[in-house]
């Protein structure tokens, strides 16, 4: 069962802002563009909740924000605190949540300065990992003083838009038999990667919600949007296979397989090996890589040690059969005594590229 989670701060440059301003504590807060008095040019980076009950959001031009914020001061409502962006504060602060999460979940893939997803299916209980999105909420509120909202689903997709579902301060769960039904009643703009033209195609169409999605056919879609058609098709049914990518296998890609029966079959060993190198070549291309430099070979012994050998190339390559020729190089004195002085059996064999170059 996979169980994963989505954590989007709640008006993240704007809280932090808050937090190490107390003056200004409690007002509508917006960072962005320079308003100069409303002649500003430039857009709304952020802006928090109170400044959002003056209908104030991310995007909107600068000059409109000032002019909601001036009507509202014309009703006796609180003045708005307008900042420019402190980047590197942020990035900083970013850092330091993303190294909380890490901590109880080193699965983890960032995708944005506020937001990451990542794996809680070691738990096998959604239970297990509420708690551990509770006690994420807790570091981050005591260490950073900042709330955030977690949302937790059974693939990415649904992970996001749970996260979202009770802002600022929510944790949301859904579980996989709820996860079609939670996304019937959204807005189609929900679903990430509807954008506002796609939106609008729909709504001439005559769909609002997710719900009325399902109407097209898969063919229909496809027709439609290409290949997007035919994910799209998945997502509004809950279903997203993506996986979770860390920073580390950005960096490289490896494949491996554990034996059905440990091992020091040369030739089965060999053989295994052969494919773990297609797959890798695969792989390299379809992520976007060109070539690779390094090659790295890992073999895990029948007790577990787990040994790891690697040679970097004069020039960068695309090849199977050099990744082939190398990957053989370095795996078999494992077979044999120079480096298996005890002929412990082979229980697991993986081979990795680095070095990527696109
Ligand atoms: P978001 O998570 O989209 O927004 P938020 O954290 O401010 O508010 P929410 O509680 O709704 O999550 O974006 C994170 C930060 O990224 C945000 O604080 C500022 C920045 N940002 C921009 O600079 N421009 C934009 O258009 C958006 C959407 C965000
Ligand atoms: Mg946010």
């Amino acid at each position: 069962m996979r169980i994963i989670g989505h954590l989007d701060m709640d008006a993240f440059f704007a809280a932090i802002e808050e937090r190490d301003n107390p003056r200004w504590r409690g007002f509508p807060i917006v960072i962005g563009a320079d308003p100069q008095k409303g002649s500003g040019r430039g857009v709304v980076s952020t802006a928090n909740y109170k400044a959002r009950e003056y209908g104030i959001h991310s995007a909107m031009p600068i000059s409109q924000a000032w002019e909601l914020s001036q009507l509202a001061e014309m009703q006796s409502k609180p003045p708005t605190i307008f900042l420019e962006p402190n980047m590197a504060r942020y990035a900083e602060v970013s850092q330091s949540i993303m190294e909380i999460v890490r901590e109880r979940a080193p699965q983890i893939q960032q995708t944005s300065v506020d937001e990451a997803h990542f794996d809680l299916s070691f738990t096998d209980s959604y239970k297990k990992a509420a708690k551990i999105c509770g006690q994420i909420k807790k570091e981050i509120k005591e260490k950073e003083k900042l709330t955030c909202s977690i949302g937790l689903g059974p693939n990415k997709l649904i992970a996001k838009i749970a996260s979202d579902f009770q802002k600022p301060n929510g944790l949301t769960i859904v579980e996989e038999k709820d996860a079609e039904t939670f996304l019937e009643p959204m807005p189609i703009r929900k679903i990430p990667g509807i954008g506002p033209k796609t939106e609008i195609i729909f709504k001439n169409l005559g769909a609002q919600i997710v719900k009325d999605l399902k109407k097209f056919s898969e063919a229909r879609l496809v027709d439609m949007l290409g290949k997007w058609g035919l994910e799209l098709y998945e997502k509004i049914r809950g279903r997203d296979d993506s996986p979770i990518i860390s920073e580390e296998e950005i960096k490289s890609i490896g494949e491996q397989e554990t034996f059905v029966k440990d091992t020091l079959a040369a030739n089965h060993i060999f053989e295994r090996l052969q494919n773990l190198a297609k797959s890798v070549i695969e792989r390299l291309a379809k992520d976007g890589f060109k070539n690779f430099r390094t090659i790295v070979v890992i073999v895990r012994f029948a007790d577990f040690e787990t040994k790891s050998r690697s040679r970097t190339l004069e020039k960068p390559t695309s090849h199977l059969s050099i990744l082939q020729f190398e990957a053989l190089k370095l795996l078999t004195p494992f077979l044999d005594k120079r480096s298996n002085p005890r002929q412990k059996l082979i229980r697991l064999i993986g081979l990795r590229v680095e070095k990527l170059s696109t």
